[in-house]
């Protein structure tokens, strides 16, 4: 027989067939048959995995219908949004709209715009955001699942998520102020607070920047929360007037700190800018000095002031002086390390640490030592007349723990952790006081290396009273190298990292790519403490109001109803038909159209989409929506739903006969 190529082959698969069989022979084969899996063993080889990588792949892999224990809040940057993603898995399992409409939610084409109008400024329509920092409601100090907060750094509004629906609530707007930077509650969420950002006159006026010292100012803004209402309350909330440093972040008191906040500050040095006219840019002006100031505010102090009345009004906002917190004690400054970013309170409310981005150490003050400070009677004034308290009396210790320290977080060890903006890591270091790790004393412990860039970090519950410890998320600002090539635009990397009890030494998890926004920063809390509506509670819902609409459509009370001009088109929505089919109206009506979708089982979502009129809706089971618009335009619209409902889902559609 002559040798060919395919005889060899035939020949060296024969071979290569008989010594598999072998292998599926041997005892571990079989039970690997017998178990109906593959054998991981090979995978592993075969894909050049590691003994750490098949602990970090089984620590966070769900198989089907296995639900994370976790879920973290992450803010969205400049997409406007919030996420919502599970951990361990790091599966992002929706998106919140918050300040940018968006369509799958049908939010901001026919429904949602009242929310989204809240936030308009000075009646001007903003339709964007740059999520910061979200805040979950609190009682106790621990969070409870109710609500989430987010802020708009861009524009210097607030949001209202409830967590039953996942669904914005309120948009607010700050009249006295267009940026802001911080946001977070008070342990029992009377208060969500709102730091300003960049200095600016009150209210919106205008100065020059040569009045920049005299006409410019800070803000800190207390939001009334109304649980009950689940809304901020404006005519009980208040402001604080600063200096026209740039409050950089703020975090609030917790347990024998409760009732103060602690907000950092940078350009105490008053730059200009100018860099066009010769000036030091911004970046090297607001850098000239050694230290910032923290502010020490006692907000409950403030809070009495307020309702003594002792405020002026700005634009219908009620603002205590700077003057007035002087006067009082409300306010006090003490030193911290250059350029200061971040600043956390430790979960016994004992400890404020705060990282300079130029300085390698954290700098982790006392509270006693404040309280002791204030009491002995600070001598020292800023230039605005606030009390300064020295540095040396307060500070408790300062840890050298990389280069470009940013935000700091705590978990249930005794330990806390800061992202190294510089190094590209996170370090663990330990807290030496008496209610964390005395034995430890104050000093680094080790640190993880991130990619790339980190910014804030979160650690489950990391913000509370108790830190459930066992994850901390990397919220790491580049990806460069990790993830296949997107274009020029590469998605952020959050990183989750292994810091359970059960592990000596902390290990990464997970990368995960979010090509979708950048967020700044998140909170993680236990997915127990949700208590989330599977389909809203009752047909007719009006999510706005959570109660039932009275415009709400029943079945069998559909129908085309018309008062002058206006024309009512009531309907019903469940698989797989809208009832009317067909509307006809004449151009130039205004409709008023309602669909009330009456379905009770979980997750039969539909949709409504009317092309040119801008309509997109989705319409959850048991919600009602009601929009408007002008039929100024004669012809025939097909109208369909947009959610994947059923098998006749194609057939869920209707004609709009608008005839001219
Ligand atoms: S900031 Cu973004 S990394 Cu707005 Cu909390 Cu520090
Ligand atoms: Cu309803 Cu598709």
């Amino acid at each position: 027989m002559k040798l060919n190529r395919n005889t060899v082959f035939l020949g060296v698969t024969i071979v290569f067939a008989f010594l598999m069989g072998a292998i599926v022979f041997s005892p571990w084969a079989s039970l690997e048959a017998q178990s109906g899996g593959g054998d991981w063993q090979t995978v592993m080889t075969e894909r050049g995995f590691t003994d750490e990588d098949v602990y970090a792949a089984l620590s966070t892999y769900n198989p089907s219908g296995v639900y994370d224990e976790f879920v973290m809040f992450a803010s969205g940057g400049h997409s406007g949004q919030v996420f919502a993603i599970g951990l361990p898995s790091m599966n992002v399992l929706r998106t919140i709209a918050v300040f940018t409409p968006e369509p799958w939610q049908g939010y901001g084409f026919g429904a949602g715009e009242e929310v989204l109008d809240g936030g308009n400024m000075d009646g001007q329509e903003v339709r964007w955001g740059d999520t910061h920092h979200p805040a979950l409601s609190e009682t106790g100090g621990q969070y409870d699942g109710q609500y989430l907060f987010i802020n708009d750094k861009a524009n210097g509004r607030v949001a209202v998520i409830d967590l039953r629906d996942f669904e914005t609530k309120q948009i607010i707007n700050n009249p006295l102020y267009v940026n802001d930077h911080a946001l977070f509650a008070t342990p029992s969420t009377d208060y969500v607070i709102q730091g300003g950002q960049y200095a600016q006159p009150i209210g919106g006026d205008y100065a020059p920047m040569a009045d920049y010292a005299e006409s410019f100012v800070g803000i800190v803004t207390m939001w009334k929360f109304d649980r009950e209402a689940g809304r901020i309350d404006a005519d009980n909330s208040f402001a604080l007037e600063l200096p026209p440093y740039w409050q950089d972040l703020c975090d609030a008191g917790k347990q024998v700190s409760e009732g103060w906040i602690f907000c950092n500050t940078f350009n105490t040095e008053l730059a200009l800018g100018g860099i066009e006219s010769g000036n030091p840019p911004f970046e090297a002006g607001a850098s000239r000095n050694t230290t910032d100031y923290m502010h020490i505010i006692n907000y409950r102090a403030a809070e009495e002031l307020f309702l003594a009345g002792e405020y002026e009004v700005v634009n219908g906002m009620a603002v205590i002086t700077l003057e007035t917190l002087v006067e009082n004690n409300v306010i006090f400054n003490t030193p911290e390390p250059r350029s200061p970013h971040g600043v956390d309170v430790a979960p016994y409310g004992d400890f404020i640490v705060v990282s300079g981005k130029l300085d390698p150490h954290t700098s982790i003050y006392s509270f006693d030592k404040m309280m002791a400070a204030i009491e002995a009677g600070p001598t020292e004034l800023d230039p605005f007349g606030i009390p300064i308290l020295a540095f040396e009396d307060v500070i408790e210790a300062q840890v050298e723990v990389g280069l470009g320290p940013l935000h700091t977080q705590f978990d249930d060890q005794g330990y806390a952790y800061t992202s190294l903006f510089l190094d590209s890591a996170v370090a663990r270091w330990s807290l030496g006081g008496d209610n964390y790790r005395p034995q430890d004393g104050w000093s680094l412990i080790e640190t993880i290396p991130v990619q790339y860039n980190v910014g804030h970090i979160a650690v489950a519950e990391g913000d509370t009273v108790s830190p459930a410890g066992n994850y901390l998320v990397s919220l790491n600002k580049w990806s460069v190298d990790r993830f296949l090539n997107t274009g020029p635009l590469l998605p952020q990397n959050l990183q989750l990292i292994d810091i359970g009890a059960d592990r000596d030494n902390m290990q990464m998890l997970y990368d995960m790519p979010l090509g979708m926004g950048e967020p700044h920063y998140a909170q993680i809390m236990r997915a127990d403490r949700l208590n989330t509506w599977e389909v809203y509670p009752e047909v007719g819902w009006d999510p706005a109001t959570q109660s039932v609409d009275e415009r709400a459509v029943a079945p069998g009370e559909e129908g085309i109803t018309r008062d002058g001009n206006t024309v009512y088109v009531n309907q019903t929505a469940i698989r797989s038909h809208f009832t009317p089919e067909i509307v006809n109206i004449n151009e130039g009506e205004h409709v008023v159209w309602t669909i009330t979708n009456i379905e009770r089982a979980k997750d039969a979502t539909h949709g409504f989409a009317i092309p040119y009129y801008g309509i997109n809706l989705s319409i959850e089971p048991g919600e009602s929506i009601t929009f408007e618009f002008d039929a100024d335009k004669g012809g025939v619209f097909t109208w369909y739903c947009t959610e994947f409902c059923s098998a006749l889902h194609l057939e869920m559609m209707g004609y709009l006969l608008v005839q001219p």
